[in-house]
């Protein structure tokens, strides 16, 4: 029998990229698979180099809330294309795109474009350490921020998934100054800026979480964290690099109504290309080089290519009714899922914020990392290889989101909740 090609490709990639892959959670380890290298995308589906053919919930981990290869984008692509790749030299469309996510956020007086997530999460401290002149910061566990040493501390996604405790290599000194508290857990903050809030530079936070599944902020949460964030003049970081422009246009800022210092962006606001972004008032953000002594750069950062694919998303996502069409679409995935759970003889939870959504193999409701540790990842796995079979591609984690994008149709979200109850609903 001929072997596949996705074999095939990956007996070769483990020979030149650790683990096959160019980032771990895409191995499929945690799900007992190899990974499936992928040839194309078109709206709501993935075709691997095999042919086979799957319903996408994992959207490029979220930057494809339009669907693979949408017009609009390609259309922005090809036509920036014509004129070259890449300046190193300011163009159009960087103040283009800026101009769209300072408008979207109302928090955000000034932004500076970066490569990625991390870019942006790992700028955004050193900004905030630099404004403060403080060196403490708080995260919370199970919230992932990038690979940034000084995050990488008890962290959610990849790391989670492969039940890293920290990372080797993060010294001791940098995770020195990392306080650690619990999501959705005031009190836990308020002990941390009781006794050393005078030293805490940042606290940052997913304002949605999606790195230890989909957790939504418990009522009272986020505004409890700018009031503490106010009281000891600490810099409030809302990490929305997954939530912005996901759970709403202006992301968790604008679904909860809180304003954050400093922002950091990602995944949606490059259409698929490599972008991330962090931004915040004006007397923060004039502390960046070269307006300022704090240090950050990018070779790549602004990059017509990925500045385009960006224009291009936000622009489709601009248009009047759009998050109401993802929320219906979102919607009626979700009220199968959660009948399904209340009728499964599987110990399940089901949590939800906008188009993000993950079916936790537990019965407690999952409100932190420790209650989202508590999951059947065993039974993940089997429940995901059932969906791959059924050509429905989820998160290969229990420790990730599933995104529901705006090409999804009725009948890619019905056929999505018919596989899951042939498996949920047969224990
Ligand atoms: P990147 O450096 O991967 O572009 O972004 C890091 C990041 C920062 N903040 C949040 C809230 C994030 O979710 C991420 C990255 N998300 C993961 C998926 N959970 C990326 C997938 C991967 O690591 O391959």
């Amino acid at each position: 029998m001929d072997v596949p090609d996705s074999r095939r490709l990956y007996s070769r990639a483990l020979e030149l990229l650790p683990g096959g892959v160019n980032s771990p959670v895409r191995a499929m380890r945690s799900v007992g698979l190899d990974p499936i290298f992928m040839a194309r995308g078109e709206g709501s589906r993935l075709y691997d180099v095999d042919g086979n053919e799957y319903i996408d919930y994992v959207g490029s981990w979220g930057p494809l809330i339009l669907g693979h290869s949408h017009p609009a984008v390609r259309e922005a692509l090809e036509k920036t294309l014509k004129d070259g790749t890449s300046f190193g030299a300011p163009s159009p469309l960087e103040v283009e795109l800026a101009e769209r996510i300072v408008d979207a956020f109302p928090s955000l007086e000034m932004v500076r474009m970066t490569n990625s997530g991390t870019e942006a999460t790992m700028s955004a401290l050193r900004v905030a350490r630099g404004y403060t002149g403080r060196e403490k910061i708080i995260k919370f566990i199970g919230c992932y921020h990038g690979a940034v040493d000084s995050l990488l501390v008890q962290a959610g996604s990849g790391v989670a998934t492969l039940s890293l405790p920290d990372s080797p290599g993060v010294t001791a000194g940098t995770s020195a100054g990392t306080i650690l508290a619990d999501y959705n857990d005031l009190d836990s903050v308020r002990e941390i800026m009781v006794r050393e809030g005078e030293q805490v530079a940042a606290i940052i936070v997913e304002p949605v979480a999606g790195n230890m599944g989909t957790v939504p902020p418990a009522e009272g949460f986020l505004e409890g964290l700018r009031a503490l964030a106010t009281e000891y003049s600490s810099v409030l970081i809302f990490d929305e690099v997954m939530c912005g422009f996901r759970v709403a246009f202006g992301g968790a800022q604008e679904r909860y109504g809180i304003a954050a210092d400093m922002t950091c962006l990602g995944k949606i606001i490059g259409g698929g290309l490599p972008v991330g972004a962090f931004g915040g008032g004006r007397d923060i953000m004039k502390t960046v080089a070269p307006s300022g002594d704090t240090y950050q750069a990018g070779t790549l950062s602004g990059n017509p290519l990925a500045m385009a694919a960006g224009v291009g998303t936000l622009d489709q996502l601009s248009r009047p009714g759009t998050y109401d069409r993802l929320e219906e679409k979102s919607a009626r995935l979700a009220s199968r899922m959660e009948a399904i759970v209340d009728a499964s003889g599987y110990p399940l939870s089901f949590n939800r914020a906008g188009s993000m959504m993950t079916l936790f193999f537990c019965d407690e409701p999952v409100t932190d990392f420790s209650s989202a540790k508590a999951c059947d990842t065993g039974l993940y796995a089997d429940y995901f290889k059932h969906m791959l079979d059924h050509g429905i591609y989820l998160a290969p984690s229990q420790f990730e989101a599933a995104f529901v994008s705006l090409a999804h149709s009725d009948d890619d979200l019905d056929r999505t909740a018919e596989a899951a109850a042939s498996f949920l609903l047969n224990p």
